[in-house]
């Protein structure tokens, strides 16, 4: 539902600010000399034919925005191989073709990869965003930690084609109710393992944040819930009214009442989604930044697991100067979930450092270190940089840089500028030294290899498969066979026999997939299980030994590797039966093409849909009891008395906490990877059918017959899109 605010009181100004005339970009700042000085310097230590050119030949943002998407341009021309065929296609005599062409089309240019940003609290992850989006300021920095708003930033040269620029979607009233009453997950986790004081207190806060929402919107807000904001253009202020809530916002002495808009809607506001038209980007592409992780209320745990499931790509963002301390297992943890060359980490303001240069290897090592505790985690790629020098580079507002700071800059460029590859000028340096460059050529390394290959692959496919119907309608030509004295081809038969081959590979992939679920649901269950037994049994051991004072804690890191490994068995084998139906299909559909038109079943080759992967499991990092080592679980088992009725109440407590996971796993992973391949390959099917239709019109001699594309041109790019599709 949408809910159509009344007009702003006053309209929001046109379009968003761009870093060059918002920013207060003027070019390279003049009026100080000193750090481009200094960076000069740098350059004379350099190797030959590399090192810092003049500052006069300043790049402007987009220059430094090209940098960042070189990389992609051996996909962009495959994908330009892959257009190629579609625009034969469009010569098609018949309109399916033409339509069906122009949807593949469209589903190359409409992709949009999508990177999630979760991190520490205050590591700068907004920052980073504005930096890579080259709009400092854009986003609100320093969001109050109440905020629980993930903010979309879609970016690319289809943004301007979005319906609206921003849309702001506030709470439905579920989430809110479970929130606002039973104090979100962290309540329940109380509550559950008897912490009252501790459920008490949240109960009391999140009471506290409801009245200030109703003062703050008055009776309005619940009408709120559920619905969304929509505007055509926005500004820094719009944006700040839905994801920027600061106590500062208030003024106390006014009784708590908001001294302005900023802020108004931000308790309320689930998610924001901003459009940012990129005409001359290869791509789309979707930024998420999230709310930092470590909060005491776990409602923003639920939100980013959410928000990085959303996203095939994860950059988690450290601030340089707590890296990855223990407070952290929390993220670890999320991460761990997501295959490590998906998971990129930027280590944030080594602006901050004393000396970058030495540091940077002991904090990477550092992170190593913590990295290899959880399996998987290993090879993951670790990036340094800092938003504060990328903002630096977009404004051009190099003056801002003085003393100390300076020095450090300088420092570190002398250590970096002999991995430079050419000349670069004062502004391009720091450019490269934020790491944001790096960061991107990162990004579109996965993207290139991962969800786009998958994309140009599904396409491929379906241009191949047009291609070959196309084929097939110009041998089952009526005109062609009576030419050539063939016999007309029986399309009827042909569309009825396609229904039963869809019906059978369907039927057979339901089956197995039910299957592949009934044995997922019981080796979960056995896994869960056997862990509740074994800690159950781990505890009475402990109070049998050391009585019920000595402290206890038990890892639940086992449950998550069996979990996982559970569910990585069925994402395989989902994968297997998958590609056996699609491989029916396919082959199923050749052999009838070629029965009708009385050919070899390789005249016809069928490419199998491309299928849709499983989602990593996630969800499987949120924190439970066993977690919280330190604080309520301790004191639920402390509480307890008499060991005897202890375990029974025990199992109980953590069943309850971890058997909501498997259920989630179940409905939230397992069944959409079944109904996500299902529905790929019943679009092979309704592809086909329409083929099928396309050829029957033509046998009634319904459709006139333009020309339509060169045989050997349709060849052509057929031959060279092959390989894409395989
Ligand atoms: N020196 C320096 N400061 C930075 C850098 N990046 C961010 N900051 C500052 O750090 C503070 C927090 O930055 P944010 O971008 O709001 O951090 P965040 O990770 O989005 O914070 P939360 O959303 O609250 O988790 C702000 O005052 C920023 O100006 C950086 O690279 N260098
Ligand atoms: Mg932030």
């Amino acid at each position: 539902m949408t809910y159509a605010e009344p007009e702003p009181a006053e309209p929001a100004p046109p379009a968003a600010p761009r870093a060059q005339d918002d920013a207060g970009r003027a070019g390279p700042d003049t009026e100080s000399t000193e750090p481009v000085v200094a960076v000069q310097a740098a350059a004379e230590n350099a190797p030959e034919g590399r090192g810092v050119a003049s500052a006069a030949s300043s790049p402007t943002p987009e220059e430094l925005f090209g940098q960042c998407h070189e990389g992609l341009a051996p996909l962009v021309a495959e994908r330009e191989e892959v257009l190629d065929l579609l625009d034969q296609l469009s010569l098609s005599a018949d309109p399916a073709t033409r339509d069906a062409a122009a949807r593949d089309r469209d589903r190359l240019y409409a992709f949009e990869p999508s990177v999630t940003m979760i991190g520490q609290v205050k590591a700068g992850k907004t920052s980073l965003v504005n930096a890579m989006v080259g709009e400092p300021g854009l986003l609100p920095a320093d969001v109050n930690p109440w905020t629980s708003v993930v903010t979309s930033l879609h970016l690319g040269p289809r943004a301007g084609q979005a319906p609206h620029a921003a849309r702001f979607t506030f709470f439905d009233p579920e989430d809110w109710e479970r929130l606002t009453r039973k104090g979100g997950r962290v309540g329940e986790l109380a509550a559950r393992s008897g912490a009252a004081d501790e459920a008490e207190k949240v109960r009391r806060q999140i009471e506290a944040m409801r009245e200030k929402t109703r003062a703050r919107l008055g009776r309005r807000f619940e009408m709120l819930l559920g619905t969304c904001h929509e505007y055509g253009s926005y500004d820094a202020r719009l944006i700040e009214r839905y994801v920027c809530l600061g106590d500062d916002f208030f003024d106390e002495d006014d009784g708590g009442e908001a001294v302005d808009d900023q802020g108004r809607f931000a308790d309320v506001t689930k998610a924001a989604d901003l459009w940012l038209p990129r005409e001359d980007w290869p791509m789309g592409l979707c930024l998420r930044d999230t709310p930092g992780v470590n909060d005491t209320f776990m409602m923003r745990e639920q939100i980013t697991i959410r928000a990085i499931r959303e996203s095939r790509l994860c950059v988690v963002v450290l601030s340089a100067h707590q890296a990855l301390s223990s407070v952290d297992m929390a993220l670890i943890r999320l991460i761990s979930n997501v295959r490590s060359r998906e998971v990129i980490v930027f280590v944030n303001r080594v602006d901050e450092l004393s000396d970058p240069a030495t540091q940077i290897p002991e904090i990477e090592a550092s992170i190593r270190g913590t990295l290899a505790t959880q399996k998987g985690l290993e090879d993951v790629e670790i990036l340094f940089g800092s938003a504060h020098w990328a903002t630096l580079a977009l404004t051009g507002q190099l003056s801002h840089l003085e003393g100390e700071a300076a020095d450090v800059l300088l420092a570190y460029a002398e250590h970096a500028l002999p991995e430079m590859e050419r000349e670069v000028g004062p502004l391009e340096l720091i450019w490269w030294l934020s790491g944001v460059p790096a960061l991107y050529r990162a990004l579109w390394g996965r993207v290139a290899e991962g969800a786009a290959r998958e994309r140009l692959q599904q396409v491929a496919r379906s241009a191949m498969n047009l291609a070959i119907g196309h084929r097939a309608a110009q041998e089952a030509d009526p005109v062609r066979l009576a030419a050539t004295g063939g016999a007309p081809v029986d399309t009827a038969a042909l569309a009825r026999d396609l229904d039963a081959l869809e019906r059978t590979v369907l039927s057979r992939f339901d089956a197995a997939f039910e299957q592949a679920m009934a044995q997922a649901a019981h080796r979960l269950d056995r896994s869960h299980r056997s862990f509740l037994d074994r800690a159950t049994a781990a505890l009475i051991k402990h109070l049998e030994i050391y009585g019920e004072d000595a402290p206890w804690s038990y890892d639940p890191t086992g449950l998550r590797l069996l979990l996982r490994s559970g569910y990585q068995v069925f994402a395989r084998q989902v994968k297997k039966i998958g590609e056996e139906a699609g491989q029916a299909a396919a082959e199923g559909a050749a052999a009838l093409y070629a029965g009708a038109l009385g050919r070899e079943a390789e005249a016809f080759r069928v490419q199998p849909p491309g299928l849709p992967r499983a989602a990593p499991p996630v969800l499987l990092g949120q924190t439970i009891a066993l977690d919280l080592q330190s604080t309520w679980w301790r004191r639920w088992w402390q509480r307890r008395r008499g060991y005897a009725a202890f375990a029974p109440d025990f199992y109980a407590m953590i069943e309850a906490e971890t058997q909501p996971i498997l259920d989630d796993l179940a409905s939230g992973h397992c069944a959409p990877a079944g109904a996500a391949v299902r529905d790929a390959l019943a679009a092979f099917f309704a592809d086909q059918r329409m083929l099928v239709e396309a050829m029957a019109a033509r046998g009634a001699g319904q459709e006139q017959v333009p020309p339509g594309p060169s045989p050997e041109e349709l060849s052509h790019a057929m031959s060279r899109i092959g390989r894409l599709a395989a």
